[in-house]
């Protein structure tokens, strides 16, 4: 209960902040786009995990104004990275699946893309199945749009839901995140996953990407299973903006 009365005043009180952890493309280090990842920093509270927060603000009706903000706030800051030193990156956005079904979602993206003077393929847009599937009506007529912007739609914790195939059959997208839990199992069968979670991708067109890279080891499996991009604490933590910033200016 308390929780809840603070978050309805933590975006009005600046409570809010974006990091960021690159995804970084495993053949020479590029850094190909930022994922930004929500960090509520309460007085009261210390700081909230989004796993706490997020469902409860999907819950209560406000992951629309929150889900704005995260937008508003990460497209600002991608026109600044291409501007200052990275023409091409993209800045790649969690959507919850409440957001998605508005029918206004795609029309806000577009809006917010025009007030930066962005192209679509500034953005990513991290989804999940169940934000899929929950809004399948306003899904593929809200992605096409999109898609047809430059926007790039990603498929997030791909193989932990109960109907990632048939999730992957009918809605277009462009990007697998392969879940990172598949990597933790990498002794064992996560490898042969991997591998067929990459070949499907690749017949069907799509990009993958591996989250969770916490070694060097699992990056060169990775690397050698025909993954391109990869995510994990190998590379770096979300961050604030500066510091990932910086921690990008170094390289691998
Ligand atoms: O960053 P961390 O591992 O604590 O994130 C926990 C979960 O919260 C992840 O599943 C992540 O996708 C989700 N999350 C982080 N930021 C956002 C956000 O801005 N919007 C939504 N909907 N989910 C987010
Ligand atoms: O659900 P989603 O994939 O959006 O969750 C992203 C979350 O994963 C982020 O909150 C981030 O903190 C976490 N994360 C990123 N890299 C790693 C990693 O290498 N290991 C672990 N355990 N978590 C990670
Ligand atoms: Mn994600
Ligand atoms: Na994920």
């Amino acid at each position: 209960f308390q929780m809840e009365t603070l978050l309805r005043g933590a975006l009005d009180r600046g409570e809010f902040e974006l990091h960021y952890q690159p995804l970084i493309r495993l053949r020479d280090g590029t850094v190909m786009g930022f994922e930004a990842l929500l960090r509520w920093n309460s007085p009261q509270l210390g700081r909230v995990s989004p796993s706490a927060f997020i469902p409860m603000a999907e819950e209560r009706g406000m992951i629309g104004l929150i889900g704005y903000w995260v937008l508003e706030e990460a497209l600002r800051q991608v026109r600044h990275w291409r501007e200052s030193r990275w023409p091409e990156l993209y800045v790649s956005v969690n959507v919850a699946a409440v957001q998605f079904e508005s029918e206004l979602f795609a029309s806000q993206v577009v809006n917010l893309l025009g007030q930066q003077r962005l192209p679509g393929s500034a953005l990513k847009l991290e989804l999940t199945e169940r934000s899929l599937i929950s809004a399948v009506a306003s899904s593929a007529a809200q992605l096409t749009a999109l898609r047809q912007l430059g926007v790039l739609i990603a498929l997030d914790d791909f193989g932990t839901g109960y109907s990632s195939l048939s999730a992957l059959q009918e809605l277009p997208v462009d990007v697998l995140k392969i879940d990172r839990s598949f990597l933790q199992q990498l002794d064992s069968q996560g490898g042969a996953f991997i591998e067929a979670m990459v070949t499907l991708a690749q017949s069907l067109n799509i990009f993958v990407i591996v989250e969770g890279i916490e070694t060097q080891q699992q990056c060169d499996v990775v690397q050698h299973l025909g993954c391109h991009v990869g995510q994990g604490y190998f590379f770096a933590r979300p961050q604030p903006a500066s510091l990932a910033e910086e921690l990008c200016q170094v390289g691998w």
